[in-house]
């Protein structure tokens, strides 16, 4: 596991690949070598760019790295053939490329069996508000991993109020920045840490209808 942390904050994506399938060989499950190595790297790549030893050309390359992993673990996760027991339209807002931590939560979520309809990153809040309509989702994910688009966030919310749609749909938000407070505090109906809290808030929502 350390090995293949090491791979990915240095960047080397083939050899990233290489050992999450010899880790999956040994019968490493895959939530182990998500948890405990790609997601780990990633946070330490974040203190490295902090600390001015990282600048964005390594983040770029590391988390370059992370997506060939995911990849490989992805169909291992994802509920295949099964009836999707309720739909979630979700993507990261305007101003902001982070996908890593979305495609993380879409991951739980299909793996779940839920639909997901993600509609990318820098999504404007028309973009989500189009999706809504097309796609008649019970939950709308939003995701900013910058102090700076997370404030996009209420423009979403609003923009969803202004087009009709926002009583129909329960909204969660999450990133690294994000706290229950800033939640409460533009009207979202949830706060998520993380890709597991995601599918334990769709699964009440859905749920409880
Ligand atoms: C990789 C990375 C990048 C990559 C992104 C590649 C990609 N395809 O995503 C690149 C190089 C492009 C990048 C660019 C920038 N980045 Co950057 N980046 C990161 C880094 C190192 C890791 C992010 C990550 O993938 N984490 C791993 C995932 C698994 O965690 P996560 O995203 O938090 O997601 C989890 C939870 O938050 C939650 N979650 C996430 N979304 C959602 C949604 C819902 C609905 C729910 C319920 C939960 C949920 O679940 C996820 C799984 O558990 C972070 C450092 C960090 N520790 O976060 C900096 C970081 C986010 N970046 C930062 C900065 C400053 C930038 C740049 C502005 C740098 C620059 N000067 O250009 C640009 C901005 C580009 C833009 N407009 O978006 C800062 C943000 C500071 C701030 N407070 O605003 C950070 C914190 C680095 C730092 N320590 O300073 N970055």
């Amino acid at each position: 596991m350390e090995k293949l942390k090491e791979l990915v904050k240095t960047g080397k994506a083939p050899e990233t690949e290489a050992r999450v399938k010899e880790l999956l060989a040994q019968k490493v499950l895959p939530e182990k070598i998500l948890q405990e190595a790609l997601i780990p790297a990633m946070d330490e790549v974040g203190d490295l760019f902090q600390a001015g030893e990282y600048f964005v050309p390594e983040m770029l390359v590391a988390a370059r790295a992370m997506q060939r992993g995911l990849a490989i673990i992805k169909p291992l996760v994802v509920a295949k053939g099964i009836k999707p027991i309720g739909k979630v339209v979700i993507g990261t807002v305007k101003g902001d490329l982070h996908d890593i931590g979305k495609n993380l939560v879409c991951m739980a979520l299909e793996g779940a069996g839920f639909e997901v309809v993600d509609v990318g990153t820098d999504a404007t809040p028309e973009k989500f508000v189009a999706a809504i309509k097309e796609h008649q989702p019970q939950v709308v994910g939003l995701s900013a991993l910058l102090t700076t688009t997370m404030l996009s966030m209420k423009d979403v919310i609003q923009a969803l109020k202004a087009a009709g749609v926002r009583e129909q749909v329960k909204v969660m938000i999450g990133g690294a920045p994000i706290r229950q407070e800033y939640a409460d505090e533009i009207g979202a109906d949830y706060y998520g840490k993380d890709s597991t809290s995601a599918r334990d808030i769709a699964r009440e929502v859905i749920g409880g209808e």
